[in-house]
């Protein structure tokens, strides 16, 4: 029996890389619809000759795209065109935290924003920089490249973002022997997904990078607006001297982040986002959630 990761599934076909970088078309055995298992992109998996025979364990997995194992997510968002947005930005700190993935920022299209424009871009993230790596990036001058070859380097990283953002060029200027036009990756991984379902892992270093459609915000999240807290990882480091143990830093007497906030030491507008972001998630009603699974 051999080991490998499965890198790719277009049409009930997967793809199987081993160890040594050979590749097999392989379809899964039957057994696995009984027991409820669809093996996924980025699998460990066994096989044989023919089949995939066995599913190892997980260590997490996304929805859209279907990927396990995912090691990092790099959030890739624009500095215009369209406009950097905070809340955007926000919202998917908190998915990605959510599924128990590290995230990277990728701020792109530097090279669009004047010098004054970016000192308050730049000013507004440092206090994101005390959580989050964050790496300005362009593809035209090809700033921040080489800091992302180094974020990525020996994990399964997938990219994600608003449509526009730049996730298809950035994966052609760090990895251009992929050989793919921008339009080409997002025909076959973006827009006629629900269709062609084809999802891939593209080998990159030592490791693996995968493109995603830009996709509508909190479309996936799948968590309680009282679970929130969690995925703020700064709010959640400080909530210790919140007068409630299980404080929403909404509404409650004696909350620590509402005090952080007055003092300036948690920016508002980050604050704001997370307010805003509770109550979209109480209007979001349950059955809607995970309806792909
Ligand atoms: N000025 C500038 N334009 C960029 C940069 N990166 C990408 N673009 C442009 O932004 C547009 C969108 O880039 P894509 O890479 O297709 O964006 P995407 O995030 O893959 O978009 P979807 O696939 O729709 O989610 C293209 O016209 C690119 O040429 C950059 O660093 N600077
Ligand atoms: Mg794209
Ligand atoms: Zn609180």
């Amino acid at each position: 029996m051999k080991q490998g990761r499965i890198i790719k599934l277009v049409g009930g076909h997967y793809t199987v890389q081993d160890e040594a970088k050979q590749t097999y078309d392989l379809k899964p055995l039957g057994v696995f619809r009984h027991r409820n298992i669809s093996p996924k992109v980025g699998d460990i998996v066994d096989f044989d000759e023919n089949n995939i025979v066995e599913v190892h364990e997980r260590v997490n997995e996304l929805y859209r795209p279907m990927i396990a194992n995912v090691d990092q997510v790099l959030i890739v968002t624009s500095a215009k065109r369209p406009n950097f947005s905070f809340l955007l930005l926000d919202k998917f700190l908190a998915m990605i935290e959510a599924f128990n993935i590290a995230p990277v920022i990728i701020v792109s299209k530097i090279d669009l924003m004047d010098t004054k424009e970016r000192m308050d871009l730049e000013q507004k993230l440092d206090y994101y920089k005390q959580y989050f790596q964050v790496i300005f990036y362009s593809s035209k001058t090809l700033e921040g490249i080489p800091e992302i070859l180094v974020a990525t380097t020996d994990k399964v990283n997938v990219l994600a973002g608003q449509t526009g953002a730049g996730k298809s060029s950035l994966l052609n200027a760090i990895q251009p022997d992929l050989d793919l036009e921008t339009d080409e990756i997002s025909n076959a991984l973006g827009r006629g997904k629900h269709t062609t379902r084809h999802v891939e892992i593209f080998e990159f270093g030592h490791g693996y990078i995968a493109d995603t459609p830009g996709f509508s915000k909190l479309e996936f999240i799948d968590f309680q607006a009282d679970q929130l807290r969690f995925y703020y990882p700064d709010f959640f480091a400080k909530s210790s001297s919140c007068k409630f143990y299980e404080c929403t830093h909404t509404h409650e007497p004696g909350c620590e982040i509402k005090r952080l906030v007055s003092t300036g030491e948690i920016p508002e507008f980050r604050y704001d986002n997370y307010v805003s972001m509770y109550h979209e998630i109480l209007q979001i009603k349950p059955k809607y959630r995970r309806d792909d699974k």
